[in-house]
């Protein structure tokens, strides 16, 4: 038998220990374990009934996602799942932890289910592009019925013990351990004379809409297909026996094995797991950060503080004057009653936070005992330098201080103290509460310890960071300057910024780049481009003059209800600007150029050419570490789909060779936009992808 699974006796109970740390992904040995664990239990003299319980965090996390790709080998999960099933033993499931994709599956073949209160169960398999493959779709909706059973599948998400009891998915609840329980309940079973349950010989559910709900599906999910899948999976069990509607679920999971989308999600899964794993960060302890000061109150500032407050630090926020402070406060307690009406903290933890853990002050000298302090002021060097002057005279040695400026020079900044090795980027993204992505802005001078300090706070604000060196816009914001630079040099060669949008949201971004613009406010790029035309564009580069125009006439997008589109009706019933295309035309009019039509995909090829050739380069110049902290990046700060595993993964995807060629044939009409990044060509030559470099480590 595998070492992965122990096997016991307790009376007539055969008891299969699973061991196969951290999460007991149920692998090739794990199953072969099992596999030949029931083989025992069933030849062994006296044995009426088997538990199966994992030992460690989980039941089971699933299907072990490491081999797919690869050729599958024998037993096959549905094939074992039917195989516990069909046992003439009693089994009994005791699940712990997380019981999720194939180990709720595993479960689902057992003939009785208990939990503990803290159990999560689910099928997430449509976040790796797949749908449940061992069964999953054939038994469950006969436990909950279609429409509950839909929603676990095409959602992914984890549901709770006690929602699990009241669906049928658990037959009992009970606190302690789970070996011990489980043994408990399946001597009780016995001693009642339960009998085998086997979930697949259950009638099925009344049917429903299946068209009207695969389109709706289809419709909810921007273009991933995995989702509507499950849909079809569960409609072929009223095709057919339950035999072959496992047949047909596996054939539908099969071809989604081979799609990109599958590729691309696991790719993200991976990734995100990936970013935080830093060589030169092993082994070595961040500072303390028990106590956090933020400064500045606006929505930056006072998102950031409620992410601190939410995830159980102190603040101390400091703001101008008692009124600025006040509201400060008034945000943050804004913030907070958000997370009061989500559920996420009740009524006594918001007003805890509030009323000890938040102090807010205007003077600076209230940092003296900061652990942490973060800066959220205006984006100007001259503003943010006198904050770190100030920081560096009161903060005791020792503090991390750190600035959340989405592209200034942190090197600069970390100039002006007397302490440039406690200094780093901390960039959030607003707003900071409710966004994952942080990047750590590693600059020149940063001590390890400080770095690991940016990360060990990501980590307890429940963010996903990606280590970014120091240029202008660090990884992210860097990347969105030139696609964004791409989407405006369209506008003025003919497409609007309504169809680039669209075309793009049809790509499967949840914005297009001017919806993006007008939520973020459009004050912010005008700053940016003010800053660069003042310190001087190269005169090969294109400007365009048009979006200034709207904002000097006070439009700022969402905040001011108008931008590139109007919200008279509300932030999601946008209508395009009417006043945009005029200033668009007279743009082109100024500058001679002849309007052409662009499709859609033309739209999509480009733009995605220029984020790719940009990202190469913050690859290439070592601002990214890997390949995946781009993809990261763009995943979790930018809207890009996750499906598509992220700019690189995509480029890949779609062939070095045939991007770069495009890129050549765009630098025909501009030779100094369309420049090839070096690394790309590089790769492109070696006939070698960014993924081959994600594997360099
Ligand atoms: C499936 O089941 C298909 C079937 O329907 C049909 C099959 C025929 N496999 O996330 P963490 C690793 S599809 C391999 O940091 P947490 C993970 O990479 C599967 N490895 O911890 C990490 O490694 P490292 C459906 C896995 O506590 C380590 O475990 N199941 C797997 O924050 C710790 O993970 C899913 O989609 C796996 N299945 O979260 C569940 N799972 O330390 C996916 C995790 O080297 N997993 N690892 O970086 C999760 O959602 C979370 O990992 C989990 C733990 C909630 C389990």
């Amino acid at each position: 038998m595998s070492d992965k699974i122990a096997y016991s006796r307790h009376g007539d109970i055969a008891v299969l220990t699973v061991q196969n740390p951290p999460v007991n992904a149920l692998s090739h040995a794990v199953r072969q374990g099992l596999w030949d664990g029931m083989d025992r239990a069933e030849a062994d003299a006296g044995v009426r009934a088997v538990l199966i319980v994992g030992e460690g965090r989980a039941f089971f996390a699933g299907a072990d996602i490491t081999e797919f790709g690869k050729p599958p080998l024998d037993p096959h999960l549905p094939d074992l799942i039917n195989r516990i099933e069909a046992s003439p033993l009693l089994v009994v499931a005791s699940m712990h932890g997380v019981s999720l994709g194939g180990g709720l599956e595993v479960a689902l073949g057992c003939h009785y289910r208990i939990a503990v209160p803290t159990a999560r169960v689910g099928l997430p398999e449509v976040h790796l592009g797949l749908i449940p493959g061992a069964g999953g779709t054939q038994r469950l909706p006969r436990l909950t019925g279609v429409d509950a059973a839909l929603d676990v599948m095409t959602t992914g998400r984890q549901i709770g013990a006690a929602r699990a009891l009241d669906l049928g998915i658990v037959d009992v609840i009970r606190d302690g351990d789970p070996a011990e329980n489980g043994i408990a309940y399946t001597e009780k079973l016995l001693a009642d004379g339960a009998t085998r349950r086997a979930v697949s010989a259950l009638p099925l559910p009344d049917p429903i809409d299946w068209d009207g709900a695969f389109d709706a599906t289809l419709a909810r999910s921007r273009g991933q297909i995995s989702p509507a899948w499950c849909v079809r999976a569960i409609q072929s069990a009223y095709d057919t026996d339950f035999a072959r509607g496992l047949k047909a679920e596996r054939k539908i999971f099969s071809d989604l094995m081979q799609t990109d989308q599958r590729k691309g999600m696991i790719h993200a899964f991976f990734s995100e797991r990936a970013v935080g794993n830093l060589p030169e960060l092993k082994g070595i302890a961040p500072r303390p950060m028990a106590l956090v000061g933020v400064i500045g109150g606006g929505t930056m500032g006072a998102g950031i503080a409620t992410a601190a407050l939410l995830s159980g630090l102190r603040v101390h926020m400091l703001e101008m004057s008692p009124e600025a402070g006040e509201a400060a406060r008034g945000r943050i307690a804004g913030n907070l009653s958000g997370a009061l009406k989500r559920g996420k903290i009740s009524a006594a933890q918001r007003d805890a936070m509030l009323d000890q853990a938040l102090q807010v002050t205007a003077s600076y000298d209230t940092l003296a005992d900061a652990d942490l302090v973060i800066e959220a002021v205006f984006e100007d060097m001259g503003v943010k330098k006198a904050v770190f002057g100030e920081l560096d005279r009161v903060c005791k040695p020792g503090a991390v201080l750190a600035s959340n400026t989405s592209y200034l020079d942190i090197n600069e900044i970390a100039a002006t103290t007397s302490r440039p090795a406690d200094v780093l980027g901390l960039h959030f993204f607003s707003p900071a509460h409710v966004m994952k992505l942080l990047e750590v802005v590693v600059a020149d001078k940063t001590a390890a310890d400080v770095a690991a300090t940016g990360f060990a706070l990501g980590k307890a604000l429940g963010k996903i960071s990606v280590r970014a060196g120091v240029c202008d816009g660090f990884i992210g914001n860097r990347i969105l300057s030139t696609y964004r630079t791409c989407a405006d040099h369209m506008i003025l060669d003919g497409a609007s910024p309504f169809q680039i949008d669209q075309a793009l949201e049809a790509f499967g971004f949840a914005m297009g780049p001017f919806a993006v613009a007008d939520l973020a406010g459009l004050d912010i790029g005008w700053a940016v481009r003010k800053r660069k035309r003042a310190e001087g564009l190269d005169p090969r580069a294109r400007d365009a003059a048009y979006a200034d125009r709207l904002c000097a006439d006070g439009h700022f997008g969402q905040k001011t209800g108008k931008g590139y589109y109007e919200y008279a009706a509300g932030p999601r019933a946008r209508a395009p600007n009417p006043d945009v295309m005029p200033l668009i035309e007279a743009e082109r009019a100024a500058q001679g150029i002849t309007a052409r039509g662009f499709t859609d995909a033309e739209i999509v090829r480009r733009y995605m050419a220029a984020m790719v050739n940009e990202a190469a380069r913050v690859v290439g110049e070592g601002i990214a570490r890997r390949p995946l902290d781009v993809d990261v990046t763009l995943l979790f700060g930018y809207g890009f789909p996750r499906y598509r595993g992220g700019p690189l993964k995509w480029a890949d995807m779609e062939g070095l060779d045939a991007l770069l060629a495009d890129i050549r044939a765009y630098a025909e009409e501009d030779p100094y936009f369309w420049q090839p990044a070096p690394l790309l060509e590089d790769l492109a030559a070696q006939g070698r992808t960014f993924d081959d470099l994600n594997k360099e480590g």
